[in-house]
């Protein structure tokens, strides 16, 4: 038998599924011969489509029909058939911002919190990022990957087919490039699609105490060149425990040069003015905004740059202030909402937590906090030709769920109703 994995031309017939495809209405699911239109979106809430057959080719989808239309396709000879027996199909999961990999844990600053310490004060007496630093380097690479395997394993459980994953803990040359290799090895180590980002620019580490421009020079002129091919994009932290304005300019400037798409943890703990400075740019998507004015939503929405919401950040850190949903909304921003997962301000590991959060904390409706997870997480890694909904070209990277309704996906906490996904039309076990 030939092994499905290898073949392009492996068929895959979903059949009996509700589709949540998340495509915007009118997107074309089907073609005839000609090329004319045979199947568009309708113009429903999650992109439904009840009672469908979605093909996929190889690793692609081929096409998406009614199941009264599709009866007439004759792809079905020597086609795997998987029966939805009314089952939800929607597009893997995405969580685009996550710092899975690192050292050791941050449970003892925790309690320090709990007991009334904040953030921003452990941060300045040299604990925080700085105290994940110091495990992080010493870390082996096998370590990090080792840790980070087992962090996945209940993110993948969701259904999560891609992640992002940030480096910013190892605050030096070897040990950035060390983070960003442990992405790559996770990446062949377990079936889930990395996008490895460079976040050099997220503390000033000891090295350079009461430096941090000399800092900065040394992550535009030697971690960058150097970094530029195990990563896809470029993050910083701008906060006046992190960087200046200015000086995440620098690092933009650089990103650029080397080719690099920009992102930014922005107005997270103040506003600092970064986010549509970083929109301006292009910037893939500004992260965190719970400091972002009304006035600077108007200028994301113009840009196309991706909002991203982490609610773990704000949940965990007691924020009160919260991020303009409404206007973000009203002014048609895309949201995407991601866990934020690591040791310090987020250490949560569930995306669905996280689409939760975004429901009950910042108001989301479910099917935003849907969208936030597929089509406007793909945006915020500029993947959104190959990922994000159900449509024809789109890799097959599918989770499938044992719901009633899309909401009843991000409804319980600690449920995952996930039952199964497929990554490039292949079967994850
Ligand atoms: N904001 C965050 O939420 C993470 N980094 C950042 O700039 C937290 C990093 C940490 O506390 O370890
Ligand atoms: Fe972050």
């Amino acid at each position: 038998m030939t092994n499905p994995m290898h073949n392009p031309d492996h068929i895959l017939i979903f059949r009996g599924f509700r589709l949540a495809t998340l495509a915007a209405p009118g997107t074309i699911l089907a073609r005839d011969e000609q090329g004319k239109s045979r199947f568009r979106q309708p113009n429903r809430p999650y992109g439904l489509v009840e009672d469908s057959v979605l093909c996929v080719r190889g690793e692609n989808i081929e096409w998406i029909l009614p199941t009264g239309l599709a009866v007439r396709e004759p792809l079905y000879a020597g086609a795997e058939i998987i029966e939805g027996c009314g089952r939800w199909l929607t597009p893997g999961l995405i969580d685009c911002h996550t710092h899975l990999i690192y050292g050791g844990n941050r449970a003892e600053e925790w309690e320090a919190r709990l007991r009334g310490a904040s953030y921003e004060e452990i941060a300045r007496a040299g604990g925080g990022i700085l105290s994940t630093m110091r495990a992080t380097r010493a870390a082996s690479e096998d370590d990090l990957v080792a840790l980070a395997k087992r962090r996945i394993a209940p993110l993948i459980r969701e259904g999560v087919t891609t992640i992002e994953i940030k480096s910013g803990y190892g605050l030096d040359l070897e040990s950035e490039l060390k983070m960003l290799r442990a992405a790559h090895r996770l990446a062949e180590e377990v079936d889930i699609h990395v996008e490895p980002t460079l976040l050099a620019a997220h503390a000033i580490p000891p090295e350079f105490a009461q430096a941090a421009d000399d800092y900065i020079a040394y992550v535009c002129k030697e971690i960058i060149p150097a970094a530029s091919s195990l990563c896809t994009a470029v993050d910083a932290f701008c906060e006046r425990i992190a960087f200046s304005v200015p000086q995440i300019e620098r690092v933009f400037d650089a990103a650029e040069a080397a080719g690099l798409p920009i992102k930014v943890h922005a107005e997270q703990l103040s506003r600092t003015g970064i986010a549509i400075i970083a929109a301006d740019r292009g910037a893939l998507s500004v992260d965190h905004i719970e400091y972002l004015t009304i006035e600077d939503c108007k200028i994301l929405a113009d840009s196309g740059t991706v909002a991203t919401l982490l609610p773990g950040a704000y949940y965990y850190l007691r924020e009160t202030q919260m991020p303009p949903i409404e206007t973000l909304r009203a002014d048609g921003v895309p949201m995407a909402v991601s866990t934020d997962a690591n040791p310090g301000s987020s250490p949560l590991l569930s995306l669905l937590t996280a689409g939760n959060m975004a429901c009950v904390q910042y108001g989301l409706t479910p099917e935003e906090a849907l969208q936030g997870m597929t089509c406007h997480a793909a945006r915020a890694l500029g993947l959104e030709e190959s990922l994000g909904t159900l449509e024809p070209g789109k890799l097959a990277d599918l989770a499938i769920w044992d719901v009633e309704t899309p909401a009843e996906i991000v409804y319980a906490l600690g449920y995952a109703p996930c039952v199964g996904s497929y990554r490039g039309g292949r079967k994850r076990t």
